[in-house]
């Protein structure tokens, strides 16, 4: 039987491919990502949040994050901040079901610290002629939770690192990118105490080469500023947007836009 011929996604991007645009971004400068869970801001409501987020200088969109994700409600939100706003919009996927081809990119991330295959590659075997057939581009990102971890540590059933082990935190992000992995990415887990301490984020930036990303608990611009100054190159926020709105977000996208070169695009 021959393999069904990939089809072209729903939408044309100026962000395809979006990596090398990213790449590109990151040459200015660190990036922040705003996360949005369309579970909780359907619709409309992830097109005016991704609409203010665009409007105090964020840089992408992260759509997924949660556990009752469907298909359905992840189109309906990728395609209203399309309309809303100008910047990319990467799935951030909890499986299958987050899965939509009104993304510019999917993260394909494999959460390495898991006890259990199926988050760091049953998952991926699964769905991955299904990603092809969509046209939508894979970024490998190799996934490390952090202590607490909060839910994405419990469901992803992860072997958290320890915060006061950044030696352990840089053979594990290394491991990530002589496996391949394009990006890698710390996570404290969403709604944690604290983010990951800066003294980790440091020891995985002397030894990595890939960008670093860093989300999980980062709710001020002090802390911002001290994971940028440890060396993370992108700052993912969620809950500060959905809780803390507009007052609480623009400190934060404030310090990351403050240790660019240049301005984005
Ligand atoms: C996404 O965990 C981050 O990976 C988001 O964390 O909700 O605490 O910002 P917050």
């Amino acid at each position: 039987m021959s393999e069904p011929r990939p089809q072209r996604s729903a939408r044309p991007s100026p962000f395809r491919p979006l990596l090398p645009w990213l790449k590109r971004q990151l040459e200015g400068g660190p990036l922040h990502f705003t996360l949005l869970d369309p579970d909780k801001t359907p619709g409309s409501r992830a097109g005016e949040l991704a609409r203010r987020a665009e409007e105090l200088g964020t840089h992408l969109i992260l759509l997924g994050g949660s556990t009752g994700i469907r298909p359905e409600g992840m189109s309906e939100a990728a395609r209203s901040i399309h309309a809303s706003t100008r910047v990319p919009v990467v799935i951030f996927p909890q499986g299958a079901e987050s899965v939509t081809p009104e993304a510019d990119a999917i993260l394909w991330m494999s959460l390495l610290n898991s006890r259990n295959l199926r988050w760091v590659v049953r998952t991926h075997a699964a769905t991955s002629l299904a990603i092809r057939r969509l046209a939508l581009e894979p970024i490998s990102l190799g996934y490390l939770v952090v202590a607490p971890g909060m839910k994405v540590g419990e469901v992803g059933e992860a072997d958290v690192l320890s915060r006061e082990a950044p030696e352990v935190a840089a053979g594990w992000a290394l491991a990530a990118e002589y496996l391949g992995m394009q990006l890698v990415y710390l996570e404290a887990g969403s709604g944690a105490a604290e983010p990951v301490p800066p003294s980790l984020v440091q020891a995985v930036h002397q030894v990595l080469q890939v960008p670093l990303l860093v989300g999980g608990g980062i709710r001020r611009a002090d802390q911002a500023r001290a994971l940028l100054g440890a060396g993370a190159q992108v700052l993912v926020t969620g809950t500060v947007v959905e809780e803390g709105g507009e007052d609480a977000l623009r400190p934060i996208i404030e310090e990351v836009n403050r240790h660019r070169v240049r301005p984005s695009r």
